[in-house]
């Protein structure tokens, strides 16, 4: 097997794109590192010193307004070029794509578990079919972890009682190794998982098939039944009417304000924290009395929660 310092090829966009910064950044600074240490030499010998009769004194040089300009201008340039540049990439890799699946994935010591909004449950093997993008919503039911794909150039940390997000543009079939990169306990070394890059035909045979632990629900359907189970439903609603609480109806991603002042986007983790810290983030013209749910649903349930909610457009 491979080691995380041995990465294969680039094996998504990606990666080609961080690949590329790198490259430019590299080069750039090869460039500079020739030119100085270059002059250094041939400076250090055309003006060595010499016999004491050629010790004629040196002409009387002030300053090069001129020279001072372009050697404070070309590095700013280049460094801001570095940042540009690697900033683009960064919006890029680490926005989401339009039409991502949506994967969650709970790290533990010492494995990766992934679940499939079918209610499928797979450990350390990540299928995906190669065209569609993926966002992975990620945390941890134990320590940090640190998710990462060499081949595609990409690692997160995965934490307790919070979500992270990562964002696969898998275009190429493969098997490609996955990692935990924060020492996590003994078992750290062993804590590795397989992303599995499939055709849109092997991939909806694997589908077919049924394979991995399937729950008889699909997620979202089982997140509904949990607002029922848990009593959500007393306060909000899902059809856009106001109770106690605001409706659950298009609430994904919308843009929220709140009554601290400032808004923020509704995305999984603003709805992970509404049910286990809901006076964090009270939402505006409510009165702060849901009571917290920390303790009481697993974050498993809360998965299923927040995906139901996420089908109420
Ligand atoms: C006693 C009534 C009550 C119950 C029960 C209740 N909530 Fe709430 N909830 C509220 C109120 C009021 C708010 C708005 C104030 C705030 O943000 O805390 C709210 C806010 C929220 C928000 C943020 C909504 C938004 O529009 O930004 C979410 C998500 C949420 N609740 C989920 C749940 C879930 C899931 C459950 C069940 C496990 C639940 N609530 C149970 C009263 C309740
Ligand atoms: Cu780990």
């Amino acid at each position: 097997m491979t080691n995380a310092f041995a990465a294969g090829a680039a094996a998504s966009p990606s990666a080609w794109k961080i690949d590329a910064v790198f490259l430019f950044i590299t080069g750039v600074s090869l460039f500079f590192f020739l030119l100085v240490e270059g002059l250094l030499i041939y400076f250090a010998i055309r003006y060595r010193r010499r016999k004491a009769s050629e010790d004629a004194a040196t002409s009387d040089v002030k300053s090069n307004t001129v020279l001072e300009i372009v050697w404070v201008l070309v590095p700013t340039l280049a460094v801001l070029a570095f940042f540009v540049y690697g900033y683009m990439v960064y919006r890029d890799v680490t926005s989401p794509q339009p039409g991502a699946a949506d994967i969650n994935v709970t790290a533990g010591q010492f494995l990766y578990e992934f679940k499939y909004p079918d209610g499928r449950t797979a450990m350390n093997e990540l299928r995906v079919p190669a065209g569609r993008p993926v966002k992975l919503i990620m945390t941890s039911r134990d320590v940090i972890h640190g998710f990462f794909i060499p081949d595609y150039r990409i690692k997160q940390d995965v934490l307790p009682g919070q979500y992270t997000y990562l964002h696969l543009q898998p275009d190429r079939e493969g098997t490609y190794d996955i990692y935990c990169t924060q020492y996590c306990g003994v078992g750290h070394s062993t804590m590795r998982a397989k992303l599995i890059v499939m055709s849109a035909g092997a991939y909806a045979a694997w589908m077919e098939r049924g394979e991995g632990v399937k729950t008889a629900m699909s997620l979202p359907e089982k997140g509904k039944a949990l607002l029922e189970k848990f009593g959500c439903l007393g306060c909000h609603s899902i059809d856009g009417t106001v109770k106690v609480g605001p409706s659950f109806k298009g609430l994904y991603g919308r843009e929220k304000h709140l009554e601290k002042g400032g808004e923020t986007i509704a995305d999984e983790e603003y709805l992970r924290e509404s049910i286990f810290d809901p006076g964090a983030k009270v939402v505006k013209g409510f009165p702060n009395i849901m009571p917290t749910f920390k303790g009481s649903i697993p974050d498993d349930d809360v998965a299923a929660i927040i995906a139901y909610i996420k089908t109420l457009k």
